[in-house]
């Protein structure tokens, strides 16, 4: 869910590509994880694991900036290790890079070939290996803001419509896999052009950030998205969510929204902003797409606007 706090961290690119990065130091020989955590523990907050598995479990729960992976392990080897990191889309975009005593070129092709981004021979000169870490985390660091960047509707900090489009089609699919429903919402200001007339283009901006923020406050649950659809509209997800509840949620947002008090005094609602919002729902089947469901719920919000707006229509 995006928090509006990390987007303004965001703003200062610098800031971010500057933080304090977490290395991960995975070798089943506590003397190369001393070594590895000397030339590292200045700059950087290290963790270490003892064992393939370990080393899993922690990336799934804290993924971290970078990797140093042993290749020989007793449980689980570092190849096998890598390739499980890679095909998790939580972990996929961790570097790795081998450390190891294994240092002829047909392991370093395999290791490379895992989808390893780097080959490092024991005994590791300093030097050497600090300067490689460090590329590739400032690589890391610069893809996750560039994806940041891509995913975040700059004006409100909420997911844009392509980070949108994204988790339509994930929660589409894993609702289509547990015969569940999925109801989506549509959101849209009321009368906003007349606000913009009357208050400026600017606080507008400030007004759709405000409203962004209060939808976004509302969500709980961990697979619910809302999203900057367009302009002053919105769109909220709900998976595995039945249609009543996704109304009463609707219901919910049009009071959050009156209680924020934003004065519009030229709308012909009542004196401040308010919203319209068109809900359906479906469960994901073969022969149905999601455009469908869109098509749905933005029909009810025409319906909402055409009843007199600042409700709800399902
Ligand atoms: P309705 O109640 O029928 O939705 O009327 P409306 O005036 O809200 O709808 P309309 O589609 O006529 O106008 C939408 C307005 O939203 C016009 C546009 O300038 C404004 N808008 C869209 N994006 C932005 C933005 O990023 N910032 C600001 N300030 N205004 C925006
Ligand atoms: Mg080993
Ligand atoms: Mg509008
Ligand atoms: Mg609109």
């Amino acid at each position: 869910m995006a928090t509006l706090k990390y987007l303004a961290s965001l703003t200062n690119n610098q800031e971010f590509l500057s933080r304090r990065p977490n290395i991960l130091i995975v070798d089943d020989q506590v003397i190369t994880i001393q070594t590895l955590t000397q030339i590292f523990a200045d700059d950087h907050e290290v963790f270490m694991a003892t064992s393939g598995q370990k080393a899993l479990e922690f990336c799934m729960k804290t993924p971290p900036d970078l990797i140093l992976l042993d290749i020989m392990m007793p449980d689980m080897d570092g190849l096998e290790v890598c390739a499980r990191l890679k095909q998790d889309e939580l972990t996929a975009d961790i570097p790795v890079l081998f450390v190891t005593s294994q240092n002829d070129s047909a392991e370093e092709s395999r290791a490379l070939m895992a989808g390893g981004i780097d080959f490092i021979s024991k005994p590791v000169n300093p030097d050497v290996v600090r300067a490689r870490v460090k590329t590739h985390i400032t690589l890391k660091l610069q893809h996750d803001l560039l994806k940041e960047l891509v995913f975040t509707d700059p004006l409100t900090g909420l997911p844009n419509r392509r980070s949108f489009d994204n988790s339509f089609d994930k929660e589409w699919r894993h609702c289509q896999r547990y015969g569940k429903p999925l109801a989506i919402l549509m959101i849209d200001i009321d009368f906003f052009k007349q606000y913009n007339d009357h208050y400026g283009h600017q606080h507008g901006d400030i007004c759709l950030a405000a409203v962004a923020a209060c939808l976004d406050a509302s969500f709980r649950r961990p697979h619910d998205v809302v999203a900057r659809y367009g302009g002053e509209e919105f769109i909220c997800l709900m998976s595995e969510c039945e249609l009543d509840a996704a109304v009463s949620k609707a219901e919910t947002l049009l009071h959050a929204i009156i209680e924020q008090e934003i004065p519009h005094i030229t709308s012909r609602v009542c004196e401040m902003i308010t919203i319209s919002i068109g809900v359906a729902a479906t469960v994901p089947g073969n022969s149905q797409d999601q455009a469908t469901l869109i098509t749905a719920a933005d029909k009810k919000l025409y319906a909402a606007k055409q009843a007199g707006r600042n409700r709800v229509e399902s």
